[in-house]
């Protein structure tokens, strides 16, 4: 049993003394100070702090841990903690709020001193951006309200020397709303302000500017690109809603009638108009006309007669290729015009008589008959 507790009682010992002859030092350096700058005479403030050491013992100081020895080091005979290279403390730390090296000191009589040195951050870095440029597609049919999030600008620097705020060139379509991540960073979220409309203006460049909390502010500026995607938001619309023209009758196959447009201003299939006759356009008239779904041109396809009909009526409608398309509507009127196909009939008509019987003593202008001529075949008569 004994000599069990005689070393348990010899370490509370050990630890007692250690406890007695503990100390904590703390200092604090910038970043990017030069190699070799004095950040602290330790072994005066450990002798301050009751340190029993010997300033003229060489070895009196011992470095027994040093969590950045390539940083930092405390001179043994001087007792001076020095740098040992520039420190980049961004680089060391990152984003951490603290940046501590901790070191740990024994005497020849096992004191041990704590040392905490805070790197001092400096506002040495600018904001940046992942890429030169930021490219969006919005609908145009994205209601005022809608928000997209933006690519983050970066800043190596801690805390209110990282980013801050970010600021957008001012317009009256597009805002920014500034949002904290959990981790405290910063990001953009666009905002869409009023609606927007393709066919007024399709594309837009701003700036976004990320400024850090500094005095001044150091800035990263990227470009933001916003493509207005379209939306079937036009419907086809006719010049007119009645076209009146003629066609000679006989008119050959594939003659012109009218080339008709409805226009629309949406982009691709959405502005895609096909044309066709609709409703009440009856069996013959189509026998008669066609019309090109795609250029709208109304051509002659069967033979036309006037004496069969003078007057016809299409009815056309014009509809996009789009999602929820509405037709528009117009009508054409075709005359069809009389020309001189008919045989001339003939008609002998005399003023008295069938009989045309002519006196030898007629008086120049009497008048012997009337020669009555009809084109297109009708009755004739006096
Ligand atoms: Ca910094
Ligand atoms: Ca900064
Ligand atoms: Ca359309
Ligand atoms: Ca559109």
């Amino acid at each position: 049993m004994e000599s069990l507790l005689l070393p348990v009682l010899l370490l509370l010992a050990v630890l007692w003394t250690q406890a007695a002859a503990l100390i904590n030092l703390k200092y604090s350096v910038e970043e990017e100070q030069r190699a070799g700058t004095v950040i602290a005479n330790v072994a005066k403030d450990a002798r301050e702090a009751g340190f029993a050491l010997d300033p003229r013992q060489a070895s009196a100081f011992r470095v027994v841990s040093n969590s950045a020895p390539h940083l930092v080091d405390i001179n043994p005979s001087s007792g001076l903690l020095v740098t040992k290279q520039k420190i980049d403390r961004d680089l060391l730390c990152r984003q951490s709020p603290k940046c501590i090296i901790s070191l740990e000191v024994m005497s020849s009589s096992m004191e041990i001193c704590v040392i905490k040195v805070e790197i001092k951050d400096l506002n040495d870095n600018a904001p940046s951006f992942p890429a030169a440029q930021i490219e969006l597609e919005i609908s145009e049919a994205a209601s005022p309200g809608t928000r997209i999030p933006l690519d983050s600008a970066y800043d190596p620097d801690s805390g209110s020397f990282g980013v801050q705020t970010y600021e957008l060139t001012p317009n009256e379509l597009f805002g920014l709303e500034i949002k904290t991540r959990g981790d405290g960073s910063r990001f953009a979220e666009l905002v869409v302000e009023k609606s927007l409309d393709r066919e007024t203006q399709s594309h837009y460049s701003f700036r976004i500017t990320a400024l850090d909390g500094g005095d001044p502010p150091h800035l990263g500026t990227v470009g933001l690109s916003i493509k207005v995607t379209d939306s079937n938001d036009n419907n086809p619309v006719f010049g007119e809603s009645t076209y009146s023209v003629s066609v000679p009758e006989n008119s050959p196959p594939n003659t012109p009638v009218i080339r008709l447009n409805a226009s629309d201003p949406d982009e691709g299939t959405n502005g895609q108009v096909v044309y066709s006759f609709y409703g009440y356009v009856n069996d013959h008239t189509r026998e008669l006309f066609q019309i090109d779904p795609h250029s709208g041109l109304v051509t002659v396809t069967g033979a036309l007669d006037y004496e069969e009909g003078h007057v016809y009526e299409l009815d056309v409608q014009a509809k996009d290729l789009g999602p929820n398309s509405i037709p528009a509507h117009c009508k054409v009127t075709v005359s069809v015009l009389d020309t001189n196909d008919n045989p001339p009939v003939i008609n002998l008509l005399s003023v008295n008589s069938e009989l045309v019987e002519v006196s030898e003593s007629a008086p120049p202008g009497y008048v012997i008959a009337l020669f009555l001529h009809y084109p297109g075949g009708r009755t004739a008569g006096p």
